[in-house]
């Protein structure tokens, strides 16, 4: 499945806290064209439901917690992410649902190209319809 979980170095140490640093094409395997973030999500809510044609993203839980269920058309995982160190990338055509949203968390996303709703496939049907051709 192309997904998987990237860890990032911590500089700094417990007495002074913690930085981490992400650049294009080195430790984030893209040249990043965007950054969003989630926040204030409803513990309940379920977000995501979708895949994307073209698109790459790095997904880095910077606060809190949630889970990712990724599905590629034939395997299933489920990815926590709890620390600001590591980073879930998930490549094209993966459909994801995020859940399990502990208070206050912010979920932060880099991403391989410009927001274009056209590369979104909101439809589960439709998904599975790419892999029967
Ligand atoms: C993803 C997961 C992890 C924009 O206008 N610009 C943007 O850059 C984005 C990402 C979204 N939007 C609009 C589109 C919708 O009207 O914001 C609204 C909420 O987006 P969505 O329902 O797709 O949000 P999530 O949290 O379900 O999914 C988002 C990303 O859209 C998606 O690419 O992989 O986070």
């Amino acid at each position: 499945m192309n997904c998987y979980i990237l860890s990032f170095d911590e500089i700094g140490n417990i007495e002074i806290g913690y930085l981490t640093s992400l650049e294009s094409l080195k430790n984030i395997p893209f040249d990043i064209k965007r950054v969003y973030y989630t926040y204030d999500v409803p513990v309940k809510i379920k977000r995501g439901f979708h895949s994307h044609k073209k698109l790459e993203q790095v997904l880095i839980c910077v606060n809190g917690s949630i889970k990712v269920k990724c599905f590629d058309g034939q395997e299933e995982k489920v990815y926590l992410l709890d620390k600001p160190n590591e980073g879930l990338y998930i490549g094209p055509m993966i459909w994801r649902e995020m859940y399990d949203y502990a208070e206050n968390t912010v979920l932060m996303v880099l991403a391989s190209e410009l927001y274009d709703e056209d590369d979104y496939i909101r439809d589960y049907e439709k998904f599975i319809s790419y892999f029967k051709k």
